[in-house]
């Protein structure tokens, strides 16, 4: 399987975020991906490449224009405020809420940054720009190594991607990774034979952006296991009765679990996803993998072991589909390389 690492990904590196009232060190770090890439290298599970580039238009095939120059220049609009700026991440700290205008982009700073996010727990950096890019690339090259005949590929890259919405950052994400991913597929993977496609997202979280993205869409399934947004972040989205809306009524398929899950009941839950995919009838898989239903996770509530993520990679290459990997969460740093590969390694000699 070829992976597609982020070579950039440490020039996204926030200080803090806003956690109970108090600014915390963030919990998204650099290292991460460090441990994903060297236990790749360590198992030698696939050549380690860097992505392509891609132009404008993969991006905004899922972004809106005014978000991606608002990312775009995010940075020297902050600095140009204040040259001591240099030395702060960008946090947002006011949002339209209902009743509130959105139509109209602010000229002040703040109110800017708070028309692009839903949370404070997400610092914009210098590099937050080019490393989000550079993730995103990975994004659309394991895609398209998918659509060139390979049977799967592995987009390493930090930061996130799945809570981004067309138009807006937060939980950590700026690009929607997955969802350009699965429009690539769509996009260039006519010819192919690619018409329909499913995200599948395992990642503790609700990926609420990819939802929002795709719900009225009859060309891309959701699916998400996730913790029961009544208590788990992202809170306001991702309940069981959200089924897609129009020409997407349908084809989104949440299943909130409570905190404490083990993967008995886990993967009962990932039968059903893949009963739906299957039932869909997606020619194409894209998977959101988060590593954070660890047990260890230190911000997440599922008690899934190292080995059972093995088991979840067998199960995936049994689903038969051409997959795209796309890395998400997983905040037990020391685990999260071993407990990825295993996913990677069930996948492709279970
Ligand atoms: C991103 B991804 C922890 C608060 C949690 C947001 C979590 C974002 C998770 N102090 N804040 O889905 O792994
Ligand atoms: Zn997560």
């Amino acid at each position: 399987m070829k992976n597609f690492y982020n070579h950039l990904h440490a020039q996204h590196q926030g200080k803090v975020e806003m956690f109970r009232g108090a600014l915390v060190p963030c919990f998204e770090v650099p290292a991460r991906a460090d441990h994903v890439l060297a236990e790749l290298q360590r198992r030698q599970l696939g050549a380690v490449l860097e992505p392509q580039t891609f132009d404008e238009a993969a991006l905004t095939a899922i972004h809106s224009p005014r978000y991606l120059k608002f990312l775009a220049t995010a940075w020297d609009q902050w600095v140009a405020l204040d040259a001591a700026n240099a030395d702060k991440d960008i946090l947002p700290s006011v949002w339209p809420t209902r009743t509130f205008r959105t139509d109209i982009e602010p000229d002040n700073f703040a109110a800017k940054v708070g028309l692009y996010s839903y949370d404070a727990g997400t610092p914009f950096t210098s590099g937050t720009w080019v490393a989000a890019r550079a993730g995103a690339h990975c994004a659309l090259s394991a895609a398209q190594a998918v659509l060139a005949g390979d049977r799967a590929a592995f987009a390493l890259s930090r930061p996130p991607g799945h809570h981004a919405g067309a138009d807006f950052f937060g939980g950590y994400c700026f690009l929607n990774n997955a969802a350009l991913a699965a429009q690539h597929l769509l996009d260039q993977g006519k010819g192919a034979g690619v018409k329909k496609v499913a995200v599948l997202d395992v990642d503790y979280h609700h990926g609420n952006g990819t939802q929002a993205i795709f719900y009225d869409r009859p060309d891309v399934f959701f699916a998400s296991i996730h913790g029961d947004p009544r208590t788990e972040y992202p809170f306001y989205l991702g309940h069981a009765d959200e089924t897609g809306t129009g020409a997407g009524l349908g084809a989104n398929l949440n299943l909130p679990l409570p905190r404490g899950t083990d993967y008995a009941t886990w993967s009962q839950a990932l039968e059903t996803a893949l009963a739906g995919i299957a039932k869909f009838g997606a020619d194409a898989l894209v998977v959101s993998l988060g590593m954070d239903t660890f047990e260890g996770d230190p911000i997440s509530g599922f008690k899934l072991t190292t080995q059972d993520y093995l088991r979840l990679g067998e199960r995936l290459a049994r689903a038969g589909l051409p997959t795209v990997f796309v890395f998400e969460g997983g905040y037990a740093v020391d685990a999260v390389g071993v407990n990825a590969v295993n996913v990677l390694q069930g996948f492709t000699s279970p």
